[in-house]
C-alpha cells in the first residue's frame, strides 16, 4: 500500500520537515486532483505546522464515492460478525497507539492530554461496543396472522454514507459514525474538520491496518464550502451524518432532503446545570468547572448555564469564581494545564465578542473576559476562563451557543423556576441537576427537555453505549451511540415466507 505521508518541504525557520497527508481513496493514499493543500496548525503555538493536508475538490469526492459504491457490492455480503472482527482488531490497535494519537490530537486541537486520551478512549469504547453489535443486529420474528406463514424483519445496510465531522472530538465523533456504519454493511466517505484532520486520519489508518477492505472507508480532506455540496448532492450517497452547528445543519438537512437521503444531525447546545439549595456544593462546584471549562467550553454538551437556587447562590458564585480564577491555562501537552486554547482565531474572536455582548446586556463579569497573549501565550489562541453572574435568562449570553469558556450563572427561586429557565431555549442536548432529594431528581428527569439528563454530574461525559443526541434545534430526532446508531445506519426489510402452498390473502382470508 502506498504511504499516507509524504515528507514535505522544509518550512521557513524550521529544521524539521513537515508531513504531507494524502486522501485515502479506494485503499490508496492519493494526492488531491486539485494539486492544492492546506496547513493544520497547533492552536497553542501557531508556529507549529502539525501537517499539510489535501485541499480536495469535486473530482476527489466523486472518486471516493465511486470507490465506496464499488466496495459496497462486496462489503454488504461479508457476514456482519466478520465485519465486526475488523472493528474489534482496530480497537486493540488503538489501545497500543493511544498515547501517540492523544499527543497528535492535543497538537492539532489544543485540548489537554487527559481529554485527548479520553477522546481516543471513546473511539476504543465505540469500537468494542460496535464489534459486539456485529453478532446481534437483532430484528423481530413474529407470528403471521395466517397459517403456515413465517414473518420477520431484518436490518439491511443503506449503501454509501457521507460523514461530516467537527473539530472538538476529532476521533471520537468520526468513530460514532464510521464504526456502526461499517458494522451494518455500509461503506463511507468522511470529510474531517479542516482544523483537525490528523486524528481522523489516525483512526482511518488504524482501521486500514486492521484489515478494512479497499473502498469501504474513504477520507477526503478539505473545506466544506468546496466539497460539502458534491458530497451531499451525489445521488449515490444514501445517508448523511453531520455533527456541527445548527446553521450548517439546516443547510445539510434541506440539501439531503431533496434526494431523500437519510440524514442525522447533531447540532448546537446551551446546556443547563441546576444547583438546588440542598445540593452537595463541593460536588456541584467541581462539576460546574469541569462541565464549563473542560475542552475550553468547546463541547456541544458544555455546561454553559448554571442555574442556582437563591439559598446557596452567593456561596456558589463566590467559590465557583475563586476556583475558575485558579485554573491553569496553557499548552495542553503540559500535564499541569487545566484548559487549552480556542481552536482558532475566529472562535477566539467569537468568544471575546460574547464578553462584550454580555457586558452590554448588563450581566456582571466577575471572572476573566480577556485574551491571553503575552509570554507563554503569545503564539496561541488563549483566553481566560470567563464567568458572568446575575445573568437574565433572556440575555443573548444565556440563549446562544458560544462554544467557548464563557459560563453564565443565573439565579432561580426553586426547581419549578429552574426547569422553566432551563427549558426556555432553542436547544435541548444535555442538562443536569444537583440535589439530594430523590423526588426532585425524578421530576427533573421527566421534565427537563433535553436528550440527556445527569443527576449530580455535569452536562458532559456521555458514554458510548447510550443514545446521544438532543431535542428541538439540537437535531432532527436521530441518536448516535448505542443502538440508535445501528437504527440510523440500517433500514428494515420485512420478509414473509408462505409455506402453505396456496394463495393466502392477508386481511381477507381469516382462518378460524
Ligand atoms: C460533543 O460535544 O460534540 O458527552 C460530544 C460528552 C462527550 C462527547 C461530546 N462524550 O461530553
Amino acid at each position: 500500500m502506498a504511504t499516507d505521508i509524504l515528507t514535505g518541504p522544509t518550512i521557513l525557520g524550521s529544521t524539521t520537515r513537515t508531513k504531507i497527508f494524502k486522501n485515502f481513496i479506494d485503499g490508496e493514499w492519493v494526492e488531491s486532483s486539485t494539486g492544492e493543500t492546506f496547513e493544520n496548525r497547533n492552536p497553542a503555538d501557531t508556529r507549529e505546522v502539525v501537517g499539510i493536508f489535501q485541499k480536495s475538490g469535486k473530482e476527489d469526492v466523486d472518486a471516493a464515492i465511486a470507490a465506496a459504491a464499488r466496495a459496497f457490492a462486496k462489503w454488504r455480503l461479508v457476514p456482519a460478525p466478520r465485519r465486526a472482527e475488523v472493528v474489534y482488531k482496530a480497537a486493540e490497535m488503538l489501545i497500543e497507539r493511544k498515547e501517540e494519537y492523544s499527543r497528535d490530537m492535543t497538537r492539532e486541537m489544543g485540548k489537554i492530554l487527559k481529554e485527548t486520551r479520553g477522546d481516543v478512549q471513546e473511539a476504543i469504547d465505540t469500537a468494542y461496543y460496535m464489534a459486539g453489535e456485529g453478532r446481534r443486529l437483532f430484528g423481530p420474528t413474529t407470528p403471521s396472522e395466517l397459517p403456515n406463514k413465517f414473518a420477520m424483519a431484518v436490518r439491511q445496510p443503506l449503501g454509501v454514507c457521507a460523514m461530516i465531522t467537527p473539530w472538538n472530538f476529532p476521533m471520537a465523533i468520526p468513530s460514532w459514525k464510521l464504526l456502526p456504519a461499517i458494522v451494518c454493511g455500509n461503506t463511507c466517505v468522511i470529510k474531517p474538520a479542516q482544523d483537525t484532520p490528523l486524528s481522523t486520519f489516525n483512526l482511518v489508518r488504524t482501521l486500514a491496518d486492521a484489515g478494512i477492505p479497499r473502498g469501504v472507508i474513504n477520507i477526503v480532506s478539505g473545506f466544506g464550502s468546496r466539497i460539502g455540496a458534491p458530497l451531499l448532492e451525489h445521488p449515490e450517497v444514501r445517508a448523511v451524518s453531520l455533527t456541527g452547528s445548527t446553521e450548517v445543519g439546516r443547510i445539510v438537512g434541506t440539501t439531503a432532503a431533496k434526494s431523500f437521503k437519510h440524514c442525522s444531525l447533531e447540532l448546537g447546545g446551551k446546556n443547563p446545570m441546576i444547583v438546588l439549595d440542598d445540593a452537595n456544593l463541593d460536588l456541584a462546584i467541581e462539576g460546574g468547572l469541569w462541565g464549563g471549562f473542560g475542552t475550553t467550553g468547546q463541547r456541544c454538551t458544555a455546561t454553559s448555564r448554571i442555574i442556582v437556587q437563591k439559598g446557596v447562590y452567593n456561596e456558589f458564585v463566590e467559590r465557583y469564581v475563586h476556583r475558575a480564577q485558579g485554573l491553569k491555562v496553557g499548552n495542553g501537552l503540559d500535564e499541569n494545564v487545566d484548559m487549552g486554547p480556542a481552536i482558532n482565531e475566529a472562535q477566539l474572536k467569537t468568544d471575546l465578542s460574547y464578553v462584550d455582548i454580555g457586558k452590554d446586556e448588563g450581566a456582571k463579569l466577575v471572572c476573566g473576559g480577556h485574551r491571553l497573549n503575552k509570554g507563554e501565550y503569545q503564539n496561541g489562541w488563549f483566553m481566560e476562563p470567563t464567568v458572568f453572574v446575575d445573568v437574565d435568562p433572556k440575555m443573548r449570553i444565556a440563549q446562544e451557543e458560544i462554544f467557548g469558556p464563557v459560563v453564565s450563572i443565573i439565579p432561580c427561586d426553586d426547581l419549578e423556576d429552574a426547569i422553566a429557565i432551563a427549558n426556555n431555549i432553542e436547544y435541548g442536548l444535555s442538562s443536569s441537576l444537583y440535589t439530594k432529594d430523590v423526588n426532585k431528581a425524578f421530576a427533573a428527569m421527566r421534565d427537563l427537555s433535553a436528550g440527556i439528563t445527569y443527576i449530580n454530574a455535569p452536562t458532559i461525559g456521555a458514554e458510548v453505549h447510550l443514545p446521544f443526541g438532543g431535542v428541538k434545534a439540537t437535531g432532527n430526532g436521530h441518536r448516535e451511540g448505542g443502538i440508535g446508531a445501528i437504527d440510523f445506519y440500517s433500514e428494515w426489510k420485512s420478509i414473509y415466507v408462505d409455506y402453505s402452498d396456496r394463495l393466502q390473502r392477508a386481511q381477507i382470508d381469516r382462518p378460524e
